[in-house]
């Protein structure tokens, strides 16, 4: 991955949602490699910039506050500060690790709207969406549930069925309720909301990925070649949410921005708050995301593929001044003893909790995951072959 007409090369790693942990499927998709990448530029004594933060908008940190009954504040606290922590000690080493709550992000992700809006690059619509009968709050389609359409399966989301696979849309769940309050019916509501119209660059997507960048990896060239097979559709970029940056337009009250609108737009603000505070040493942001001479270069996991390779690269385009990634890297998942990695379900090895099991051991679980990495298909981890490796092998 080198280029004499680069000088530089922005490096991010995706923004971990403040909802909890950070376990072992993040750090062998994401954090290890984009770790190891950083530290070879740097070894080469390449100028690189590494960053990364919490991601703490979006529904996941509101589920999280309603599951512990404490405030999403609360929730971004905890988790935001328990993630750096643990990063620092198991030595991922970001140039900076800030947060989407900070100030300096709230109004660069808001100014960055307000552009393409005075640009007139987003389009108004209002549209009917679904709201909870009884409270009357828009719920978004992770927030509701009901019957899978295709395995009949209960629970399923209104953008997917967890059990099949299937990508669904709300209005295709049988018996939809509100997650949140199960008993509650839905009615429709006309609400206004700013699109991104993606199918105004479809072209110009199809160029700059599928002959441009035949070099990417195939799982995420072959991603971006399904997408763009298919007509793109213009994408809401606004949310009726009460937790978010909210919509820098008259006529937006109690609209915030959509999570996938700013939460990119923080890899930018951290750049901004990290040259603010010590320009000496970094020069100032644009150079790092608006030099045609840095490479930018976007560390993913393979569920955040579309977002970093159409939607963020569409709104850079868009706005106009900005840098397109050079290469996005998205590994596959990783699974612990052969079952998926979930969340909710607290099946995880916690990278918290490894600090504490294993002190002084951050060698071993990185050397594991980078030997087993997920990297051209879905892998597994185990104890055994944990100990194993540690054993026979180091
Ligand atoms: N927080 C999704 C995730 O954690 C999301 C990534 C944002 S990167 C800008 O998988
Ligand atoms: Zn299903």
């Amino acid at each position: 991955m080198e280029d004499k007409k680069f000088k530089r090369t922005t490096v991010t790693a995706a923004l971990p949602y403040a909802n909890g942990g950070v376990h072992i499927g993040h750090l062998a998709g994401v954090y290890v490699p984009a770790d190891i990448y950083v530290r070879y530029l740097r070894l080469k004594k390449q100028e690189v910039m590494f960053i990364g933060g919490s991601d703490e908008h979006g529904v996941p940190v509101t589920i999280r506050a309603r599951k512990e009954g404490i405030t999403v504040q609360e929730v971004v606290d905890r988790y935001h500060n328990l993630i750096k922590k643990s990063f620092e000690d198991f030595g991922i080493s970001f140039d900076i690790y800030s947060r989407t709550t900070s100030k300096i992000h709230n109004k660069f992700a808001s100014d960055f709207f307000r552009t393409l809006y005075d640009k007139h690059e987003l389009v108004e619509k209002t549209e009917e969406q679904f709201c909870d009968e009884v409270t009357g709050e828009f719920l978004t389609d992770r927030n509701i549930v009901g019957t899978c359409p295709r395995c009949g399966a209960e629970g399923a989301y209104g953008d997917q069925c967890e059990k099949c696979g299937a990508t669904l849309s709300p209005d295709e769940l049988i018996n939809p309720t509100n997650k949140n309050n199960p008993g509650h019916g839905l009615v429709k509501k006309a609400t206004k909301n700013w699109y991104l119209p993606l199918n105004n660059y479809q072209n110009w997507l199809k160029q700059w990925i599928l002959d441009e960048h035949k070099e990417w990896r195939p799982n995420v060239y072959g991603q971006c070649k399904s997408w763009l097979d298919m007509d793109l559709q213009p994408r809401a970029m606004t949310r009726d949410l009460d937790w978010g940056i909210p919509v820098p337009v008259e006529g937006a009250e109690g609209k915030v921005l959509y999570v996938w609108f700013d939460a990119p737009i923080g890899y930018i603000s951290n750049t901004k708050e990290l040259c603010d505070a010590q320009p000496e040493k970094w020069g100032p942001w644009q150079k790092w995301w608006q030099d045609p001479s840095s490479r930018l270069i976007h560390f993913i996991g393979k569920d955040n593929i579309v977002f970093h390779c159409i939607v963020f690269p569409t709104m850079l385009k868009a706005h106009g001044d900005y840098i397109l990634p050079d290469n996005v890297p998205a590994n596959e998942f990783l699974n612990l003893e052969n079952d998926k990695i979930s969340t909710s379900r607290n099946w995880a090895v916690w990278l918290h909790e490894y600090l504490v099991d294993f002190p002084g051991k951050q060698d071993v679980l990185r050397y594991v995951l980078t030997a087993n990495a997920p990297e051209t298909k879905d892998n597994n981890f185990t104890w055994k072959d944990f100990q194993d490796r540690n054993n026979n092998e180091l």
